[in-house]
């Protein structure tokens, strides 16, 4: 049995780490600004030459860059090689009009590679695992990063992509899939379409590598005891290289960000000011190894906040917590904050699966919320509770969570919806008012 492994680095002393990050990064700032004809601009108008970075302690000299910059870079205005060397893109789904483009040598993607063969050994992949891969392939990351990672380790990697649930299951009982990588909302609906063709004792899955979309620990409890698994979360995003840029080890108390790769930093989203260790704020992230798309204090827009506490598996990479929300994607509604994650918290604790949908609009001057939530099979069953008294409380109780009244309306198992990729749940119809 083999394990594709890198204690050397994720294990490292942290004061070597950081000297390491410290090399790095005074390089990879020569590096853009001698490439990137935008970066030098920036720095030259905030009066920063790239000697004036002798390591992390001087990153705050440096501009942010953010989603906006990218947009109006796009399509080859960030590229620090030449095309001739870079030998792939991916892309996000563009669906908010903002499409980003990144750009990857074959040294960048053997380096992202790395980055998801550690998430899979840390989800105890070895070259004995059969890894089945339904996030989507093409532009998005999530099918090619974890392909690359699944090579690396060694296991027979099954490239499913996403969608043909019927193909899924087939494949994991004929071929015994051993670690399943897919966002969760589409774990939790395999799960569910497994256990209704009856073949539950015929998966072989011990581990399943989940992200890229937001989950609760609710849901991760379900889909572990549906599958009989033990489910790690993974996160990344394409500006930076995809999936892997952190994930979780058996401890599930966070995800170790791969430092050796990416220096990362907890921002007030308001005032740009870096905080402390242990504070709740915007996640930045800068590139220290790559080469065509090295993007310097990228503003993610995800909040979470960092632990360098020491970690039982014995990785020194700092963990960060599960994005608790997006800096962009709270909602105002009625003068209060409110994230969806709220609500899936509330309607996990209180026995309902993960499908839901939220819709946001205005009346007048007034906003509304609603929430349509599906029962499970059992609720559904149980004339013991009527369906307006299961409402009630769900009212109450969201009530209590957000501060604000949602209206809640139960509908039937298997009426909402289902996502092969990332699941759509906030619908805010206000957004269709603007221009
Ligand atoms: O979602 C990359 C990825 C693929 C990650 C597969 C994990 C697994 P993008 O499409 O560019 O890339 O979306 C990035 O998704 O800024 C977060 O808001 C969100 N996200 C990613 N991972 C997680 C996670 C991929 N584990 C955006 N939990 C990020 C919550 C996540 N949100």
């Amino acid at each position: 049995m083999k394990r594709y492994y890198q204690p050397e680095i994720e294990t490292m002393p942290v004061d070597q780490l950081k000297e390491l990050q410290n090399e790095r990064l005074v390089k990879q700032v020569k590096y853009v600004y001698d490439n990137v004809a935008f970066y030098r601009e920036k720095m030259d108008a905030m009066g920063v030459k790239p000697e004036d970075i002798h390591g992390t302690a001087d990153l705050y000299k440096l501009p942010f860059i953010t989603k906006d910059d990218l947009k109006d870079q796009y399509p080859y205005g960030l590229l620090a090689k030449p095309l001739s060397d870079c030998v792939r893109i991916q892309s996000t789904s563009g669906t908010t009009g903002r499409r980003v483009v990144a750009f990857y040598t074959q040294h960048d993607i053997d380096l992202w590679d790395d980055c998801c063969a550690r998430a899979i050994v840390a989800a105890g992949g070895t070259n004995e695992d059969v890894c089945h891969v339904c996030y989507g392939y093409g532009l998005f990351t999530g099918g090619p990063g974890l392909n690359g990672g699944s090579h690396k380790v060694g296991c027979l990697t099954l490239p499913m992509s996403s969608g043909n649930t019927e193909r899924q299951i087939q494949f994991m009982t004929d071929l015994g899939s051993t670690i399943l990588c897919c966002t969760p909302s589409y774990a939790a609906y395999l799960a569910e379409s497994i256990h209704e063709h009856g073949v539950r004792d015929q998966i072989k899955l011990k581990a399943g590598i989940f992200g890229a979309e937001a989950w609760t620990e609710e849901m991760r409890h379900d889909i572990e005891e549906s599958l009989g698994i033990k489910a790690y979360d993974i996160y990344g995003l394409t500006e930076i290289s995809g999936p892997g840029v952190s994930f979780e080890c058996e401890e599930q108390k966070g995800m170790h960000i791969n430092e050796d790769h990416f220096i990362a930093e907890v921002i007030n989203p308001d005032t740009g000011e870096v905080l402390p260790e242990g504070e709740r704020g915007e996640l930045v992230f800068t590139c220290l190894t790559k080469e065509a798309f090295p993007l310097i204090r990228y503003r993610t827009r995800d909040i979470c906040i960092l632990s360098r506490k020491p970690c039982s598996c014995g990785r020194t990479h700092i963990r960060m917590t599960k994005p608790l929300g997006r800096s962009d994607d709270m909602m105002v509604v009625k003068g209060v904050n409110v994230f969806p994650s709220q609500i899936e918290t509330v309607l996990m604790n209180e026995g309902y699966p993960a499908n839901y949908e939220l819709i946001v609009d205005r009346v007048g001057n007034s906003d509304t919320i609603e929430v349509n939530v599906e029962m499970s099979t059992e609720m559904f069953n149980d004339f013991k509770v009527s369906t307006a008294e299961r409402e009630k409380k769900l009212v109450s109780k969201l009530k209590a969570m957000l501060g604000i009244k949602v209206d809640v309306k139960l509908v039937a198992p298997k009426t909402i919806a289902r996502s092969e990729g990332k699941a759509v749940r906030v619908i805010d119809k206000r957004n269709l008012y603007k221009n």
